[in-house]
């Protein structure tokens, strides 16, 4: 037993892939000291008070937010960087014309100078996770080594750490190994700053081929903690294509009948569409119970039933903050409530936190995210608008009591959606599971307002994993359908919905949050066979009479609006679609230019 060296943590350990790693990493980083995370409590709070000390982090106050401190990041790093994000695989045309390309020796070649003594003057942390329940069958473990106490932090809140993944490894067990760097050291007497970064030397890399993941120059967010986008999608997206299983953008969402009938629905939506928000929603439909599962991310292996079981990998919400409310979403104000790490968010004079668009009235003054005085009218935001709260899943009221369940759940059903303020209805249900994968390949927002009504410029973001898809998205495609052929395959129904449809005078039709239970209620339905359809050229759409709108007071005309089809409108689109198809050459499989095809027939017939 090989009793590690390190300045506090305990570890014990004869994995000698994992020691060898570890050493190998300290060797080229050269930190001051080495501490083996065991996942305690003790050791959460030791990060914190870390954190405090050296002044990167301050308390919050104890009658407003127990036990949660602030962070304010540098202004230079304050989200994912796309353009800094690499895929590094052998050949290019592995990764995609949606990736950025780095072929492996030229991305090590640049890595190497900048890992060499990269961490000086710091501590060099281990953090063996588990993404899923620890030691489920559809979980996978990862160790990220990391120089910053405040990644350490929020992997405990974002994953399952320490001593109980170490036991699950063993002697041999795999693991993803995910380096990251603030890319700042210390020379001996230099003084540190509140939150380290190298903003002109970001690189997120991914190494498909032997599943290493090196971050560089980033504290925040994606960037850093590598559990998440790094792990969790883009090498578990290439893991999950070899071995036969899904990584998805998605959330997940039990539902509870007043007959006691529970459905499981994971839902693909770009990011910043309100996925959290429907995660947590509190149905306005009588009777209906909707609990979270998972917020972001949602791992799925078939399971002996032929049907999708659903892992939620993560263990927390790294939520956005300005926008949230007890209005947008009561349950993640009350999951943030305490045990919390806030960044970018203003400071009010007692103590708590302030960001735009959060209950009550605006404070007379603050300290705003620069960490500068702020009052209302001030032309600056309080919070910046990628300001996030971590907090605990099992913190949130309404988490699924099964939402820790090894052999995760069930899927019946599969949303996708974008932000689309013309064209998209409200909800509609693909023929099958060929034709949801096409939804999804053509899943796109509207870039632009629309001129009078019109259609805005589209964005696709196929199955919400443009920036999260780690190989060619035309062989994620057909990773899809192949999923769908496998012999005793029972795919969930797949549907595409829209809350965000406007009049052509710009109002939203459809008054969204809780009202989105209706949606999800006719959903339930069709999985069971029930519940009406009108057939159009685009899908199956709900008639208004299999809709549940008790206690809705909506204008008819509005309903209408969101339920109707517009073939002309629709064959304006195929062009775009075309245009999105085309960039994915001979790897678009001929099944999913074969659907667009047989659309427009539909749509011109
Ligand atoms: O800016 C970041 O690093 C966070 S991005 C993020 C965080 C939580 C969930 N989803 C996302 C996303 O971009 O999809
Ligand atoms: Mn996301």
């Amino acid at each position: 037993m090989t009793q590690v060296n390190q300045t506090a943590g305990s570890v014990n350990t004869e994995h000698a892939k994992l020691l060898a790693w570890v050493d190998q990493v300290a060797g080229q980083c050269k930190p001051d000291s080495v501490y083996w995370c065991d996942g305690s409590q003790a050791e959460y709070q030791a990060m914190l008070d870390t954190m405090v000390a050296s002044g990167s982090a301050q308390w919050l106050a104890k009658d407003k937010k127990p036990n949660s401190v602030l962070v304010l990041s540098d202004p230079a790093d304050v989200a994912r960087v796309e353009d800094r994000t690499f895929i590094c695989c052998e050949n290019e045309a592995d990764a995609g014309p949606t990736n950025h390309w780095k072929a492996p020796d030229e991305m090590r070649a640049i890595l190497k100078p900048l890992f060499d003594g990269c961490m000086k003057g710091r501590t060099m942390y281990v953090i063996p996770f588990s993404m899923g329940p620890v030691g489920s069958p559809i979980a996978h473990i990862g160790i990220e080594i990391s120089d910053s106490p405040y990644v350490v932090a929020n992997m405990h809140t974002m994953t399952r750490v320490g001593n109980k993944v170490m036991d699950v490894l063993g002697t041999d067990g795999e693991f993803v190994p995910c380096v990251h760097s603030v890319g700042m050291p210390l020379e001996s007497g230099q003084k540190d700053v509140a939150w380290p970064c190298n903003a002109d030397n970001k690189y997120i890399t991914h190494f498909p081929e032997t599943k290493e993941i090196w971050s560089f120059g980033s504290g925040y967010g994606g960037n850093a903690l590598l559990g998440k986008k790094c792990f969790a999608l883009r090498i578990a997206s290439i893991m999950a294509k070899e071995q036969g299983w899904m990584a998805e953008h998605m959330l997940i969402l039990k539902l509870t009948s007043p007959e006691g009938a529970v459905k499981y629905i994971a839902a693909a939506f770009p990011s910043a569409c309100g996925k959290t928000n429907l995660a947590m929603l509190n149905p306005t439909v009588k009777g209906w119970k909707v609990e979270c599962v998972g917020d972001d991310i949602a791992w799925m292996k078939f399971g002996k039933d032929g049907k999708l079981h659903a892992i939620n990998p993560e263990a927390g919400f790294f939520g956005v903050a300005p926008g949230t409310n007890y209005d947008s979403n009561p349950n993640a104000m009350e999951s943030l409530k305490e045990n919390a790490i806030f960044t970018n968010v203003g400071l009010t004079d007692d103590g708590d936190i302030w960001w735009e668009e959060i209950d009550g009235p605006t404070p007379d003054h603050l300290i705003d995210w620069h960490g500068n005085d702020w009052k209302p009218g001030t032309d600056v935001k309080a919070a910046h608008p990628n300001a996030r709260f971590t907090a605990k899943a099992g913190q949130c009221p309404v988490i699924a009591p099964n939402w820790e369940d090894p052999a995760g759940v069930p899927i019946d059903a599969i949303l996708f959606g974008g932000r689309r303020a013309s064209t998209q209805p409200l909800a509609m249900e693909a023929s099958s599971w060929q034709h949801g994968t096409f939804l999804g390949s053509t899943m796109a927002s509207e870039k632009t307002a629309a001129a009078a009504g019109g259609l805005g410029e589209l964005r696709f973001d196929p199955m919400a994993m443009l920036p999260f898809c780690g190989y060619h998205m035309g062989d994620y495609w057909q990773h899809w359908l192949n999923m769908g052929n496998k012999p005793g395959a029972k795919m969930p129904k797949v549907f595409y919905v829209n809350w965000f449809r406007k009049s052509p005078d710009g109002k939203w039709l459809w008054p969204g949050f809780g009202e989105n239970s209706r949606i999800l209620k006719w959903v339930c339905d069709r999985v069971d066979g029930k519940g009406d359809v009108t057939e159009t050229a685009i899908g199956n759409l709900p008639t208004i009479d299999s809709l549940d709108l008790d206690g809705l007071d909506m204008p008819a005309e509005d309903l209408k609006q969101l339920l109707s089809v517009d073939n002309a409108e629709w064959l304006k689109v195929i062009p775009a679609m075309r245009d999105h198809y085309a960039k994915f050459g001979d790897k678009l499989p001929k099944e999913l230019a074969g659907e667009l095809d047989a659309l427009e027939a539909r749509l011109k017939a």
